[in-house]
């Protein structure tokens, strides 16, 4: 791989939310400081960027609640052609249930009967909307489903009505011969003070009680796991080791702060770079989606930079993977420090009442085991070395 390939094709499978190329940069204390674009010039601009393979949206990013039947297909019109113009697809699709001030208590958690039956049928129409434009991924993130005093909310039953939206929703993916996956998507806190199903872990014991698990993923954020001090790496390894990492998003995020929402590998260039070693390694080939969006300093023309760096980041970080599978001092540690022993494997690796027995039956001097190296500091100095670009 050489550095010519920095560049972007639709082969990497990168995509942008409407949302996040359309960011306006309003934040809680200050207004929009860039214009807002329709969603049709929104996917210009991720055409500008280039060697994108699509865009993803909410409901309303795409067509505002209470828009006339009109103005809708107006608006779908421009969008579809702006589409074709750009050669983008359309991959994944979600639901807004987290805006509208129904919604300040939950959608399918809400206690309120009437709010969580209008969730499901705005996810089911959502759906309907992903479906036309051809959208196979259906993300589900309960931003909203959640508490700031346990007093409110039974956080069993909110479990509960989670699973029974869930399960109606994957009914309705089957009738309807959608052909969604659905990848569900964590985290902790904010909007709500506290969100159910906290880490990308929560849903993976969750999928396994849905009467549908096998249409059912994960799909988890850099910044989410990171923004409560978590190693998002070690969270997207156990959702791969379990086949579900169905979708992800990428950004960055200082740990322990505010939702930052920023470029992909922007602040965590180590952990950026061995989540995209684990992604590679794995050859996940799902859609990698940079849910981010520029500073709030930008212009329209630094939006454009902040697409094409996001992408620009990845590849070089792929780049990176290849340099560090191929350095041969790097690669001679890697395989000192991962010690196999056929014999004592064997043992472990089934229980029988003979392996057992022989297992007790052996002697390990544990004095010697301790002495054995881990040359961990040089392998993370040549770590840090390749990626600075000094090896
Ligand atoms: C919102 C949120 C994201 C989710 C999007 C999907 S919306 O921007 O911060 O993490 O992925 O609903
Ligand atoms: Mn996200
Ligand atoms: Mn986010």
């Amino acid at each position: 791989m050489s550095i010519n390939t920095f560049t972007p094709t639709p082969a990497d499978k990168f995509t942008f939310g409407l949302w996040t190329l359309g960011n306006t940069g309003r934040d809680p204390f200050g207004e929009p400081t860039r214009s807002p674009l329709t969603p049709a010039q929104i996917v210009d601009a991720i055409g500008q960027a280039g060697g994108a393979f699509g865009v993803n949206f909410h409901d309303n990013d795409l067509i505002p609640l209470d828009a006339s039947d009109q103005a809708s297909a107006q608006i779908k019109s421009d969008f579809r052609k702006a589409l074709r113009r750009n050669k983008l697809k359309i991959p994944m699709a979600t639901t807004n249930l987290f805006s509208d001030p129904v919604f300040k208590d939950g959608a399918f958690t809400s206690n309120d009967a009437d709010i969580r039956a209008y969730a499901i049928q705005k996810t089911m129409r959502a759906m309907q909307l992903g479906a036309e434009f051809g959208a196979k991924i259906y993300v589900m993130w309960g931003g909203r489903e959640g508490t700031e005093s346990d007093a409110t909310k039974d956080p069993i039953l909110a479990v509960k009505r989670y699973r029974k939206a869930i399960n109606f929703l994957c009914k309705y993916n089957l009738d309807q011969n959608f052909g969604f996956k659905f990848a569900l998507e964590a985290k902790a806190n904010e909007p709500r003070g506290h969100i159910y199903f906290a880490v990308t872990g929560s849903y993976l014991g969750f999928i396994e009680t849905l009467d549908h698990p096998k249409m059912v993923g994960v799909n988890p954020e850099f910044a989410h796991e990171n923004m409560v001090g978590l190693n998002f790496v070690h969270h997207v390894a156990q959702a791969i080791e379990h086949k579900k990492l169905f979708h992800i998003d990428l950004n960055d995020q200082v740990m322990c702060r505010y939702d930052q929402d920023f470029r992909f590998a922007s602040n965590s260039y180590k952990q950026a770079f061995f989540l995209v070693k684990l992604l590679t390694d794995t050859q996940y080939r799902g859609f990698k989606h940079f849910d981010s969006h520029a500073y709030r300093q930008s212009d329209h023309q630094d939006v454009i930079e902040f697409a094409k760096g996001s992408m620009r980041s990845y590849k070089i970080l792929e780049y990176k993977t290849d340099q560090f599978n191929k350095d041969k001092q790097i690669q001679k540690l890697v395989k000192l420090i991962n010690r196999d022993n056929r014999k004592l494997t064997s043992l472990t690796n089934k229980f029988t009442k003979k392996n057992a027995a022989q297992l007790l039956a052996t002697n390990f001097n544990r004095h010697k085991l301790a002495e054995r190296r881990l040359p961990y500091e040089e392998l993370d100095q040549l770590t840090f070395d390749l990626l600075m670009g000094v090896r």
